[in-house]
């Protein structure tokens, strides 16, 4: 049996990702994108809009990010997506709305693509309480982007592995140790 659990000292120079970032509330969602871009510089990523590893996309707000992730994470052409929003609460429920259809969306493009998709949308009570989440304390963005690079990097390793030897082989006996397990190529 194994242990399987990403890194973050891969070879990044090959990995690809697409950032999905809410428009609402972009005095939030701006700072969250800093701090992703920051972290995944720092692990060796090109994030130049015009360079080979990451690509951006702009949406109205948090609602729509699932959506495009999903678009996205279909493409094939990513190793994981970030998705970034904030939905701060007012006076009317349209706060559970938006943030609760944001959350499942992008559940649903995780699981229905088998892409790593990542929930980068801070919910919040306050504009105080966000701002704290995206720069003013800790900002966030970071940890999204090392999700990503994490999840990625884990991604590929399953992948490989399921490629050669079934992680978990099962034939109608139950189940059988790896190496018994035919592969097909
Ligand atoms: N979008 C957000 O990203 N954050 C919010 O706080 C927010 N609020 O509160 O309304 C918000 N609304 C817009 C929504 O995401 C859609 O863009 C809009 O409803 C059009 O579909």
């Amino acid at each position: 049996m194994a242990v399987f659990e990403g890194t973050f000292t891969q070879d990044t120079s090959s990995l690809k990702f697409a950032i999905v970032i809410g428009r609402f509330n972009d005095l939030i969602t701006t700072k969250l994108l800093a701090g992703c871009q920051d972290c995944l510089k720092r692990h060796g990523v090109d994030t130049n809009p015009h360079g080979t590893n990451v690509d951006y996309v702009w949406v109205p707000g948090s609602f729509e990010v699932a959506m495009v992730a999903r678009q996205l994470a279909l493409s094939g052409r990513y190793n994981a997506i970030i998705c970034l929003g904030a939905v701060i609460r007012g006076q009317t429920p349209h706060f559970d709305y938006v943030a609760s259809e944001a959350a499942k969306g992008v559940a649903a493009a995780s699981f229905q693509t088998g892409i790593p998709v990542v929930f980068g949308v801070l919910t919040t009570d306050t504009m105080q309480q966000a701002l704290e989440r995206a720069g003013i304390k800790s900002n966030l963005g970071w940890d999204y982007a090392l999700s990503a690079l994490e999840m990625s990097s884990l991604m590929n390793q399953l992948r490989g592995e399921v490629a050669t030897k079934s992680v978990f082989p099962v034939k109608e006996e139950g189940l059988l140790p790896a190496q018994s397990v035919e592969t097909s190529s």
